[in-house]
């Protein structure tokens, strides 16, 4: 239609005050890839305002990507364009010019993605001692080294909370996430949780969580029962999301619903079927997880009710 046409022409259309010259960006590395985006390291020089050499983060298309790719990468900008928040991941600039591939410049996360980031923490040792170089010429490593990457039941509150701020923002601009999980939560520079990837960015990146259908993959386990339904998403299956996330932040990264495949995902929650508390987790924070899967979307707490009880969760050290 003519709407359609017009959007998409203001999507192309470049605007200067996010523009920012390509052969002012140095790429280093790439730091993650999917199906069809790609993730690279850059050092930008006076980007948004810094002078000097910043480095950033850049996301890209592959050479293969479609259309819908190029529109869900294009659509992430408009959407960043208008938020503004500590917990939310910030725009520095774009390159969208002819003769160049499209750059969305954003804020470099310097611990990457949340979930990489417990499933790291797990086996600090491990994956510490691999990594030195003394183990590769055979020498004594530093295995008795403090394990100042450990992470503490106060830190897993904290990142709950900074996430549920910085989802009570976007509700409060009337923004639905639609892909809340720790997958899409980065950590920057002094654990500071930034909410990423929203908009409709969630079919670019491979992960086995989406469930292939027509109109790319599907987040299924972090789904609320109206979302798998009747393609429902509001502030309150946000806050469905919430709750697995919250899962995942106690059991350091774990899948959810482990054993149970998609297919019968629906079926049993319809039945009243939910996780089961984690070990090492409080029955506070088990109670607002299963608040957050209450059935009806109307019974489930609000982002500005969940960042006040973790607030005092985290006050009362529980
Ligand atoms: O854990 P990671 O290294 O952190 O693996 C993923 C990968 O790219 C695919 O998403 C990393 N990544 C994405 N965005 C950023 C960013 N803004 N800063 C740092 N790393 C990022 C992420």
């Amino acid at each position: 239609t003519d709407k359609n046409l017009t959007n998409l022409i203001k999507k192309y259309e470049p605007d200067p005050k996010w523009e920012f010259p390509r052969n002012q960006l140095e790429i280093e590395q790439t730091l993650g890839e999917g199906e069809f985006g790609r993730v690279l390291r850059a050092e930008a020089t006076n980007i948004n305002g810094n002078n000097g050499v910043t480095t950033v983060a850049v996301k890209t298309l592959k050479d293969d990507a479609r259309e819908t790719e190029l529109n869900d990468l294009l659509s992430e900008y408009h959407l960043l364009k208008e938020v503004s928040h500590p917990n939310v991941i910030k725009l520095l600039g774009v390159c969208t010019t002819p003769g160049g591939p499209i750059y969305l410049i954003i804020e470099y996360a310097e611990h990457g993605a949340l979930r990489n980031y417990l499933r790291k923490s797990r086996n600090i040792r491990i994956s510490h001692i691999a990594q030195t170089p003394e183990d590769q010429e055979g020498k004594t490593s530093h295995y008795d080294e403090p394990k100042t990457c450990q992470i503490t039941p106060k830190e897993i509150l904290a990142f709950a909370w900074q996430i549920s701020n910085g989802m009570a923002y976007l509700s409060s601009v009337k923004l639905v996430h639609r892909d809340l999980a720790a997958r899409n939560i980065l950590l920057a520079k002094d654990k500071i949780c930034k909410i990423s990837d929203f908009g409709l960015t969630r079919d670019i990146y491979e992960d086995n969580a989406y469930f292939k259908r027509s109109k790319g993959r599907v987040p299924v386990k972090w789904m609320a029962p109206e979302s798998l339904q009747d393609h429902i998403y509001t502030t309150k299956s946000d806050a469905w999301s919430f709750g697995i996330l919250l899962w995942e932040l106690v059991t350091l990264g774990a899948s959810p619903y482990p054993g149970i495949a998609v297919q019968n995902l629906f079926h049993l929650l319809k039945q009243g079927y939910r996780m089961e508390r984690p070990n090492n987790c409080s029955p506070k924070l088990y109670q607002m997880m299963r608040n957050c899967w209450e059935v009806l979307p109307e019974n489930r707490p609000s982002f500005q009710v969940l960042s006040s009880r973790l607030e005092k969760m985290l006050g009362d050290g529980v």
